[in-house]
């Protein structure tokens, strides 16, 4: 029998709702996390565990098939959070996956990478790194890390550039940065079911009409998403964009994180 797919993170806003649809698709499932899962479905196995724990870490990625890596600190942290949190942490898991002949991983990495790009500028998979902070720099070295391990040791990692993946779009920026549920959901089974995978950058939105990213350097990958978050639009924005443009958080592409202790002079 094959072994489970296991979901790291899986207590987190993202994780919660993948479970119930990962568990409909693939019938089983490892949901780990270091905070507690108590509605557990049927079919699913809960592993509390700290991503910083290798040992710990190791022992329940051998149980897996597959990796969706989403576990980790998911906003702006002081360095030492975000370091054994995310850089420890995935270091962990892409290493235990490689000692148990583990081929597949999805890692979450998030658009924080190249926030520091400024939304004039449209962006591929081979654009430069920009990240916007601490958290962006970890998810930097994530990437980073799957590129290693995808070439020296045959493994194969996809990367999503995740942008604002929440139920609907709340602001002007989001209607670049959207990813709905169900184009997040379609992303993740493009990337398990692809027949051959290396290392693939992915920026994960939806279909949005002011989008800054083109996927269509992707290389093994094929994803269509379907929603827009145009139709939410005029809702959000009834007067037409207003916002200052030279707001550092209007200004780049990572928003507040960019703005949040900038003190840049010049
Ligand atoms: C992220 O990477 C965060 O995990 C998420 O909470 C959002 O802030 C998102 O980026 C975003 O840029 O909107």
């Amino acid at each position: 029998m094959t072994k489970p797919i296991l979901l790291t993170g899986a207590a987190g806003g993202l994780g919660s709702w993948l479970r119930p649809q990962l568990l409909a698709r693939y019938g089983s499932l490892i949901s780990s996390d270091v905070a507690p899962i108590t509605d557990l479905l049927p079919g699913e196995t809960f592993v509390q565990c700290d991503l910083a724990d290798g040992v710990a870490v190791e022992r329940m990625v051998a149980q897996s098939s597959a990796i969706l890596h989403f576990g980790g600190q998911s906003i702006e942290a002081p360095f030492h959070r975000v370091m054994s949190a995310n850089i420890l942490g995935t270091y962990n898991v892409f290493e235990a996956a490689k000692l148990n002949g583990i081929k597949r991983i999805v890692f979450a990495s998030s658009n924080h990478v190249i926030g520091f790009h400024e939304t004039s500028t449209k962006l591929d998979a081979e654009s430069v790194m920009k990240p916007d902070g601490f958290y962006g720099v970890s998810k930097a070295f994530g990437e980073n890390l799957a590129s290693l391990y995808v070439d020296k040791h045959g493994l194969e990692i996809a990367c999503l550039r995740i942008g604002t993946s929440i139920p609907e779009p709340k602001d002007a920026r989001h209607l670049s940065t959207w990813l709905a549920y169900e184009d997040l959901l379609s992303l993740l089974e493009a990337c398990l079911s692809a027949p051959k995978l290396g290392f693939e950058i992915i920026y994960g939105a939806s279909a949005n009409d002011r989008t800054w990213w083109d996927n269509s350097k992707t290389k093994y990958v094929t994803w269509t998403p379907k929603d827009n978050s145009e139709r939410f639009a005029a809702t959000l924005l009834p007067n037409g964009d207003q916002r200052d443009q030279s707001d550092i958080a209007v200004r780049f592409q990572g928003g507040p994180f960019c703005s949040q202790n900038y003190d840049r002079k010049d």
